[in-house]
C-alpha cells in the first residue's frame, strides 16, 4: 500500500511538466517572500533603523522594568559608513529625567561597575560599536514611569559630527535580550541608580 502510493507519487512527479514544476517553485518563493514581508511589518524589531549623516542606528531596544525601578538601559548598534570617526556625545529618552552614555566593565576586584563616558563613545570610521548588555549602553535614569514589554519609547542621540537624530526603542521582556546575546545577561542589577 505504502509502496504503491510512493510509486504513484514518483510517476506523478515524473509526468509533472517541467514548466509547471517551475511555476510551483516560483509560487513557493512568492509565499516565502510574502511571509518575510509580513514578518518584517509585524515584527517591530525589523523596522527600527535610523540614520544621522553617515551614522546608521540599528535596532534600539530596552528591557521592561519592574514597578518602582528608577533606571533602565538602552541598547543599539552604531554603524559609521563615513571615512572619519564620530562620537556619540549625548542622549535623551522621553521616559527618563536624566540620560547618559555609560560603559560597564569589571573592576580590579572583579565587580561589575559602570561609569558615564564623559567624552562620549567613539564610532570608528567605516566601523561600528555595539551598545549591549554588559558593555556600552544608554542609561536612562530618574525614570518617569515603568516601561512595559512591547511598547516603544522615543529618545534622541547626538553625535559630534552627524548631529542629532530621534530614535525609537522597542521594549523587550524583563530579563529578555533582543539581540539574542546571552554573554553577560543581567548587567544592570547592581546599578546604584
Ligand atoms: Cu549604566
Amino acid at each position: 500500500m505504502r509502496n504503491s502510493i510512493r510509486d504513484a507519487a514518483r510517476i506523478a512527479l515524473k509526468s509533472y511538466p517541467l514548466s509547471r514544476r517551475h511555476s510551483f517553485a516560483e509560487r513557493h518563493g512568492t509565499i516565502g517572500l510574502s511571509l518575510m514581508l509580513l514578518f518584517a511589518v509585524s515584527h517591530p524589531l525589523w523596522a527600527h533603523e535610523f540614520k544621522a549623516g553617515d551614522i546608521e542606528i540599528v535596532q534600539p531596544w530596552s528591557r521592561a522594568t519592574p514597578e518602582g525601578a528608577k533606571v533602565a538601559a538602552g541598547y543599539l548598534v552604531l554603524k559609521n559608513h563615513g571615512s572619519s570617526p564620530d562620537r556619540l556625545v549625548s542622549a535623551t529618552g522621553e521616559i527618563a529625567g536624566v540620560t547618559q552614555v555609560h560603559e560597564m566593565a569589571v573592576d580590579d576586584k572583579g565587580v561589575m561597575t559602570m561609569r558615564q563616558l564623559a567624552d562620549g563613545l567613539e564610532v570608528p570610521a567605516d566601523g561600528e560599536v555595539a551598545l549591549k548588555p554588559g558593555s556600552f549602553h544608554i542609561m536612562f535614569m530618574d525614570l518617569k514611569r515603568p516601561i512595559r514589554e512591547g511598547e516603544t519609547f522615543k529618545g534622541t542621540l547626538t553625535f559630534e559630527k552627524a548631529g542629532s537624530v530621534e530614535v525609537e526603542y522597542t521594549v523587550d521582556a524583563m530579563g529578555g535580550n533582543a539581540m539574542k546575546d546571552h554573554s553577560m545577561g543581567g548587567g544592570h542589577d547592581n546599578h546604584g541608580g
